[in-house]
């Protein structure tokens, strides 16, 4: 790497996987990685997910694989992984995208819930990182890409589950980091700010009046760019930490929130 060069950013020849990849951010990634030049593979909890994934790639002209696999059951994704290896080749590029949210207060929240936004948000991508990189590290390269989020360095009412996962998640990307880094891996985070996604969507839901959600208007105030995100804010930012470009990146996490950290807020 002695001289810059733009192919850096390229991801050609590169076999990339995307967790929970058939619509929102995991889509919206996947998508600027095909454009980048890799193969394209992404798993779902449901068929039905599943097909509106395979549908959508293929109304954009990209050919992805797509496998039912729920990221919390390690045998499923011990099978997926191999199944990858002896069909398509050996992950490149892992993004553990897959994430679900439960919105109630602490004092609300069965344990049981707490527990199940923990296996699917924390748990789901140690399942996943341990089942890829044994590939990764024979091939003498690897990417791991954890999808984190403000909850990952800040808490706010009824997300207790959700914060405790992601703030957990940029020390699982730290740990991977530091584990494999010897081996040629490296294992950053990606920080989404808010975004306009299925997820969000009930914080944006318009009032019965037609006013906007009191959240809606919160967080406008609260982003200096003074708006949501949207999924494809984050192609640039997952393409680069992909890519060669990155390659003495590690352990770092990349917020991509519009500046929501860097400000106090608007004044009401
Ligand atoms: P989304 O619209 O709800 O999509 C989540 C995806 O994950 C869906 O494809 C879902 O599939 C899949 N999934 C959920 N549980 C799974 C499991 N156990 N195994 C496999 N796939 C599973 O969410 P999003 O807004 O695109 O968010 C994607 C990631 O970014 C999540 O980790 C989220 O926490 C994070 N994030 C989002 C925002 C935001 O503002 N939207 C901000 C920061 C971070 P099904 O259809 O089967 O449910
Ligand atoms: C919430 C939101 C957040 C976002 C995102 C922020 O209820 O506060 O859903 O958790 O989804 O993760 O970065």
């Amino acid at each position: 790497m002695a001289h810059f060069d733009l192919d850096y950013f390229s991801l050609a020849g590169k076999n990339a996987l995307i967790t929970g990849g058939s619509y929102g951010i995991g889509f919206a990634i996947a998508t600027a990685y095909a454009k980048a030049g890799a193969t394209i593979i992404f798993n779902d909890r449901s068929s039905e997910s599943l097909d509106r994934g395979l549908k959508a790639y293929a109304d954009l002209g990209i050919k992805a694989h797509g496998y039912v696999c729920d990221v919390t059951d390690e045998d499923a994704v011990q099978q997926m992984i191999t199944e990858i290896n002896e069909n398509i080749g050996v992950i490149d590029i892992l993004v553990n995208n897959a994430g679900i949210i439960k919105r109630e207060p602490m004092l609300e929240m069965s344990a049981d819930d707490f527990r199940q936004v923990i296996d699917v948000d924390l748990n789901g991508p140690f399942i996943m990182s341990k089942a890829a990189l044994p590939g990764m590290i024979a091939k003498g390269h690897g990417k791991i890409i954890n999808i984190c989020s403000m909850m990952s360095e800040l808490g706010r009412e009824t997300v207790s589950a959700y914060a405790s996962a992601k703030g957990g998640l940029k020390m699982l990307t730290k740990n991977i980091a530091s584990e494999y880094g010897a081996s040629n891996i490296q294992c950053n985070g990606l920080g989404p700010g808010y975004i306009a996604t299925p997820q969000t969507a009930p914080l944006r839901e318009k009032q019965a009046d037609g006013a906007r959600h009191p959240f809606d208007q919160f967080i406008i105030a609260k982003t200096p760019a003074q708006r949501w995100g949207q999924a494809e804010d984050l192609a640039g930012p997952a393409v680069f930490l992909a890519s060669d470009a990155s390659n003495f990146v590690n352990g770092h996490i990349l917020y991509v929130d519009g500046g929501i950290l860097a400000y106090i807020g608007k004044q009401p």
